[in-house]
């Protein structure tokens, strides 16, 4: 596949400092497709300058006229968007349709979303006797993770775009193509040099430099639990912004009330899709002792539908981690209904879809985010119980809730410490926060919250 072999920096492809490569491999057939630069400390540095000195004339310009670019971008990404998505399918291995509609489709909505944010965002506000003038934080930092390649990027990108402040990307490893492409846009686009400026490279090198950087002010940073905790970390000791996007455990709440067909088929979808690796992805489905029997058979056979449609998981390291959570959900007791730890296919890096019965809250597989097309389904006695449970661990990302009535869903959605809800379902608003409860971040993306993330205020007293 097509790949740079350099870094875009200040508005060019640049050589990189370096001359250590990254090998990006395609997890449905395990064959390296390119190789891109390992960025070293020197490129970020090269990097972050670029995004600082763009900074003061980007700042200044207009709201109207970043919006003007911004849509420009999500243009640029429609009339790419054939490309993009072959190459998101090339290094993350999801299915074609599954990476126009949703890898493309929802970063798409989500710059368009940005382009009207900036252009009708009130960047000004009186209060009293003052003025307050809503600045850009500055130079951003953004550090992302390959489940969704294109969409983790736009949702930081765009915003910050938006707000007024210049970025330094620093894309996963295993989807540095995808983010190329993103770059390539963005100069299509017309954005001034140094307004966006990209470094591939591995994340205790490139990410760390980048986080740890002092002329960063703000880091925004989804992924694992363990790097977040280190970034936040030194951003702390730095006082430095920080956004973190980590982990979920959502809940899948069934009331006795809901329609348990649709319930539990949109479930396991919900699950399965993307391979399991979705942060929000519903992974314990919570169902009432009386309607349990009927809801294990449902899942098993919608999990069947899902094993000649889903992709593999992203790499060697994933499938192996997965494999080790189904075989300490069989040690723990939990009942295996559908598929299991074997790889299904003896190439590419696969998992059948799985489904565990049985399982009790504090189970590893109830408590710990697996990653994978792994779901657990687990029994309550009451709306306390089901309340209890699904409140039960470190995260709060996502859930679902399902009833007969939208407002018996609601009063329960609203009890639950997690800060999205799909209520009967639910469907994507590139508008709407996204963030967590507890221990799943810091902060929010999308819509005027996510912009407002890249903003610090200024009052005047008259
Ligand atoms: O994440 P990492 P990994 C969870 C999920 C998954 C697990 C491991 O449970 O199984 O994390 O995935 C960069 N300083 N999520 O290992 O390492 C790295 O290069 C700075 C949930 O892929 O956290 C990449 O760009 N940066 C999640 C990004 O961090 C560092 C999405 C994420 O990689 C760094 C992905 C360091 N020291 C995984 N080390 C979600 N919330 O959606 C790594 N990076």
């Amino acid at each position: 596949m097509k790949a740079h072999d350099g870094m875009y920096i200040d508005g060019e492809w640049r050589p990189a400092a370096g001359t250590d490569t990254i090998a990006v491999v395609n997890p449905a057939d395990e064959q390296v497709i390119a190789h891109v630069p390992a960025g070293t400390a020197d490129d970020v540095d090269a990097a972050v300058r670029a995004a600082r000195g763009a900074l003061p004339a980007w700042a200044a310009t207009p709201p109207a006229e970043r919006a003007a670019r911004i849509a420009a971008l999500r243009d640029v990404l429609v009339a790419r968007k054939e490309e993009i998505a072959e190459t998101v399918t090339a290094e993350l291995g999801s299915p074609l349709k599954f990476s126009q509609a949703v890898h493309v489709g929802a970063p798409i909505a989500v710059a368009g979303s940005y382009a009207e944010l900036a252009a009708s965002y009130a960047f000004e506000e009186k209060v009293g006797n003052s003025t307050v003038h809503l600045e850009p934080v500055g130079v951003v930092g953004a550090i992302t993770p390959w489940n969704y390649p294109l969409h983790q990027i736009v949702a930081k990108v765009a915003p910050a775009l938006a707000a007024g402040c210049t970025v330094v990307l620093k894309p996963a490893e295993d989807t540095p193509l995808t983010a190329q492409l993103f770059a390539e846009a963005v100069h299509e686009a017309g954005l001034p040099a140094g307004v966006f400026n990209l470094v591939t490279g591995l994340g205790p090198v490139a990410g760390q430099a980048l986080a740890g950087h002092e002329g960063v002010d703000l880091v925004s940073f989804t992924g694992s639990t363990a790097v977040g905790r280190q970034i936040g970390a030194t951003a702390g000791a730095a006082v430095k912004r920080v956004a973190l996007e980590l982990g979920g455990k959502s809940a899948n709440v069934i009331l006795p009330s809901a329609d348990l067909g649709k319930a539990v088929n949109v479930g396991v979808a919900n699950v399965m899709s993307n391979s399991g690796q979705t942060c929000s992805a519903w992974t314990r489905m919570l169902v009432h002792d009386s309607q349990y029997d009927e809801a294990v058979a449902l899942a098993v056979e919608a999990a069947a539908k899902y094993g000649e449609r889903m992709g593999p998981v992203v790499n060697a390291k994933q499938q192996q981690r997965v494999r080790s959570y189904i075989e300490k959900g069989v040690a723990e007791g939990a009942r295996l209904v559908a598929g299991g730890p074997e790889a299904p296919r003896a190439q590419g890096y696969f998992v059948s879809p799985t489904v565990f019965a049985d399982v009790t809250p504090e189970m590893t597989i109830a408590q710990e985010e697996i990653f994978g097309p792994v779901l657990s389904i687990l029994r309550y006695e009451d709306e306390a119980d089901a309340l209890r449970i699904a409140n039960g661990t470190v995260y709060g990302l996502a859930g679902a809730v399902w009833a007969g009535e939208v407002t018996e869903a609601v009063a329960f959605a609203r009890q639950l410490d997690t800060g999205q809800v799909d209520i009967n379902g639910g469907r994507f608003n590139p508008l709407a926060p996204f963030g967590g409860y507890k221990q799943s971040g810091v902060g929010r993306e999308l819509g005027s919250h996510g912009l407002s993330e890249y903003l610090q205020t200024k009052s005047l007293q008259f």
